[in-house]
């Protein structure tokens, strides 16, 4: 047999670190125990609806929730649960949640989440995902939770992932040694290596971006989205546009197909719309660890990006490594 499932493809890699007491291990189990929950709901969305519009009761009386709440709630429960976790922050949370399991205080590890991204596709049965990252806390284990542990910079990241709820559910990761992507099998219930150490090439012709919004681009953009248009066989172009309006599903195609995802800022959001610590932060880290890149325009790594606040917005370029070293020509 050579299937290897995510249970094993992390035991096998933690035997690199004879001295790692597993725990990193457990949260990325715990992790992917809340993304198969996830992606049973995700499945069943388009019934959900028939059964009772989601804010209303459903026939067993319960209230059918919004898929990004149930997204939430089974992240915060899961993560509980295993105790390796004691906070974490989320895109649906005003403010950071400590968690309250039986062995939550004690947890080494924060965790920033969305969810589920792309929430507006979901009721036209469009790809949406899941972003996750995790960081050592920087308060004593056995206390309560800082904000300043989840309040840290991409480049002090353990691990980050994505889970893209599409054809298929993947669950795409990295500690920091290369990028490894796990199909789902639900007649298993695994998640199984598909595409191990993934690596972006380094150029692509596809690009990424609400050119709805072009108007109130920075010019730099603005001249770039002409020349991606203009014709020169050698260059590639015309480039191919593709947006789907799913940051992980648009992200996805282009980390391994070759591309560039680009949210700049526009004159009415001068940073962006993407949030630096449950989006721009995580797909970045991906992004590098296979050999790409990640800016917010200036040439400076969304990694080095330091959060002030949990909700903070920054632009995004991300990709392959030429593509954005491209944009960035134009921006400069
Ligand atoms: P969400 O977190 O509210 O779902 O918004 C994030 C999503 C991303 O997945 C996507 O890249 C972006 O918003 C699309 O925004 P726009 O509709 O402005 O192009
Ligand atoms: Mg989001």
């Amino acid at each position: 047999m050579s299937i290897t499932t995510l249970g094993q493809f992390i035991i096998e890699k933690q035997m690199d670190f004879p001295f790692a007491k597993g725990e990193l291990s457990r949260l990325l189990r715990d992790i992917g125990i809340a993304s198969k929950i996830i992606s049973r709901e995700v499945n069943k969305a388009g019934l959900t609806q028939i059964l009772g519009d989601f804010g209303s009761v459903n026939v067993q009386g319960e209230d059918v929730k919004k898929l990004d709440i149930i997204g939430n709630e089974t992240f915060i429960w899961a993560l509980s649960k295993g105790g390796e976790v004691c906070a974490m922050a989320s895109e649906e949370n005003d403010d950071m949640i400590p968690l309250n399991g039986f062995y939550s205080k004690s947890g080494k590890y924060v965790v920033c989440i969305d969810p589920l991204d792309g929430s507006s596709n979901i009721d036209v049965n469009v790809s949406i995902g899941t972003i996750f990252s995790i960081y050592r806390r920087i308060s004593e284990p056995g206390t309560e939770p800082d904000l300043k542990d989840v309040l840290q910079a991409g480049n002090q990241l353990v691990g980050a992932g994505y889970v893209v709820y599409g054809t298929s559910t993947m669950l795409v990761y990295s500690t920091g040694a290369g990028v490894n992507g796990f199909t789902l099998d639900p007649s298993i219930g695994e998640f199984c290596l598909s595409h191990p150490d993934i690596m972006t090439p380094k150029d692509g012709k596809v690009y990424s971006i609400n050119e709805g919004n072009a108007a109130e681009f920075p010019e730099g953009v603005k001249t770039y989205l002409d020349w991606v248009k203009g014709t020169n066989k050698e260059e590639n172009r015309p480039y191919t546009a593709r947006y789907i309006g799913s940051m992980v599903a648009d992200f996805h195609r282009n980390l391994l197909k070759g591309g560039v995802f680009i949210y700049p800022p526009t004159a009415k959001a001068p940073n962006g719309k993407l949030r630096l610590l449950f989006e721009c932060i995580p797909m970045a880290f991906i992004s590098e660890q296979a050999g790409g890149k990640a800016t917010i325009g200036d040439g400076s790594r969304i990694l080095d990006v330091i959060p002030e606040k949990l909700h903070q917005r920054v632009p995004a370029i991300m990709g392959s490594a030429n593509m954005v070293d491209k944009l960035e020509d134009f921006m400069k």
